[in-house]
């Protein structure tokens, strides 16, 4: 089951999928056009966009369980569906087979964790300073929600969106990348299967528009969307939360990240060596989560760097689908060209660089692989401090702990941020007030690959928004106090007397 028509017939989606229209898809794996697909124009968008508006009137009243029985429906649907659409984020986004079962199981259990809380949208009751009223606060749906993602988890961020959006009442209008339409295309032809067997689920209830930055700016400047959720680079999130903000829209951003793992002197160093390989090499450096800076002790460095050095040179480069590959390609050429160029900076700023080349050029012309860099930086220089959507390592020393604090912080961005040590100060240290400035702060695992359970998302550059598990429903419901007098007189607060004579 590797080739396009495969998948689609797995999935149920007709001979005609992806065969026609404006936009030729490519596979990273080999460079070539496997599909077409159309964009949609301002009209359709506005079109998908009023459907939005009109479903969520319905929606909205639906009870809240009910609405997470069309979660659950869905996320059943993932479970059958999960090779074949593993497959398809795999023939699109690159990715390793495991790791693109592991973005559709990441969906799975979104949809589990929205059913759940579709129970426990749980408000307050607030006592009155009054005597005969009554204070609650409600969460009540908030509107049509644009979820806008990124090629690198083509289905796994929509599904962290829409299933908490859906049980929150509210609907949704999907503009993924436009370089991993297929996968769009498929999930939203799954719910669509779902919601045609669910009655109280209106038309239009989630939509997709396929097309490039100025949809996306549409549905930013739509005031008809209260929320735009936004997961992609920190440009982009430059580009859409101005735009949103004019309105007074709220938007949920989850932007670059530039993560880093600080090993100690008393640190496990073969479990680190483990964790950094999945963390730097993993989806070939291309996760918001991928570790990208090392802060190692001066007297663990000569041991980790060797035997870091070594565990690169075992990692098997190639066509994600074939057992044993652990690093696929770079999602084009572009992203190419931005890590040679990267390293080229570092170079210049004294890094020494291992790795990091072009492999299998001969056999793949217009697919992009590379050997994973590790770069040796005497210090903290500008390139490091910027993201570069690829495996490229960078590894400093420190002697102090507070100083490889100040290094870890001293960056734009705060996504995540883990540490390697045994010693219980220095991990209460990490994650303390004075620590770790990140969303996301481990110890003695990587940075990337979080569960869904807890809320997603960083600080500073990265955005601020959360999504996922934890509380993250609330950025999708609209919060209100109400109070309500059962008594016979008129009190006012705070002991105001407001009386005509
Ligand atoms: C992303 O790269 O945008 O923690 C999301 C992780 C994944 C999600 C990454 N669960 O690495």
């Amino acid at each position: 089951m590797s080739s396009l028509s495969d998948i689609a017939a797995k999935l149920g989606l007709g001979p005609d999928f992806a065969t026609a229209g404006n936009r030729a898809v490519v596979s990273p794996i080999t460079g070539e056009v496997i599909g077409r697909v159309a964009d949609d124009d301002a009209a359709s968008v506005a079109a998908k966009t009023a459907a939005a508006v009109a479903a969520f009137a319905g929606w909205r009243e639906v009870p809240a369980p009910r609405r997470g029985e069309l979660v659950r429906r869905l996320g059943e649907r993932l479970r059958e569906a999960k090779e074949a659409l593993g497959a398809l984020v795999t023939l699109e986004a690159g990715k390793i087979v495991q790791e693109g079962l592991g973005e559709v199981q990441e969906m799975i259990d979104i949809c589990d964790f929205a059913v759940g809380l579709s129970r426990q949208l749980y408000g307050l009751t607030i006592a009155s300073e009054r005597p005969g009223h009554a204070m609650r606060e409600t969460w009540l749906p908030l509107g049509p929600v644009a979820v806008i993602t990124a090629f690198n988890f083509p289905v796994a961020v929509w599904s962290w969106n829409a299933a908490l959006a859906l049980v929150c009442g509210d609907s949704v209008v999907w503009k993924p990348s436009e370089k991993t339409p297929l996968t769009a295309l498929a999930v939203q032809a799954l719910f669509e299967k779902v919601a045609a067997d669910f009655p109280e689920a209106p038309k239009g209830l989630c939509s997709l528009v396929i097309g490039d930055a100025a949809i996306g700016a549409q549905l930013a400047r739509d005031e008809r969307i209260p929320l735009v959720s936004a997961t992609g680079s920190t440009r982009m999130g430059r580009a859409v939360a101005p735009i949103v903000a004019e309105r007074f829209g709220r938007s949920l951003l989850e932007l670059g990240g530039n993560n880093a793992m600080i090993v100690t002197p008393s640190a496990d160093l073969e479990l680190a060596v483990r964790a950094i390989l999945f963390a730097a090499v993993g989806t070939a450096g291309q996760r918001c989560t991928t570790l990208r800076r090392l802060i190692v002790h001066k007297d663990v460095r000569d041991r980790l760097v060797p035997a870091l050095k070594a565990a690169y040179g075992k990692v098997k480069i190639g066509d994600p689908r074939e057992a044993g590959t652990l690093l696929g390609p770079l999602i084009d050429g572009r992203s190419f060209e931005a890590m040679a160029a990267a390293l080229d900076k570092a170079r210049t700023a004294g890094g020494t660089v291992t790795g990091g080349e072009r492999v299998l050029a001969d056999r793949y012309k217009d697919a992009f692989y590379v050997t994973p860099a590790l770069v040796e930086m005497p210090a903290q220089a500008d390139v490091v401090k910027t993201e570069t959507f690829a495996p490229i390592l960078y590894v400093m020393t420190y002697e102090k702990f507070e100083d490889a604090i100040a290094l870890h912080n001293g960056v734009p961005q705060g996504l995540s941020s883990s540490i390697f040590t045994m010693n219980l100060k220095e991990a209460e240290r990490f994650t303390a007030a004075a620590g770790s400035d990140c969303g996301i702060a481990n110890v003695n695992i990587g940075p990337s690959g979080a569960e869904i359970g807890g809320a997603f998302g960083g600080e500073k550059e990265t955005g601020g928004g959360r999504e996922s598990g934890s509380d993250a429903w609330k950025a999708y419901m609209r919060r209100q106090t109400s109070t309500v007098n059962y008594s016979d007189a008129l009190p006012l607060a705070q002991g105001v007397v407001f009386d005509i004579g």
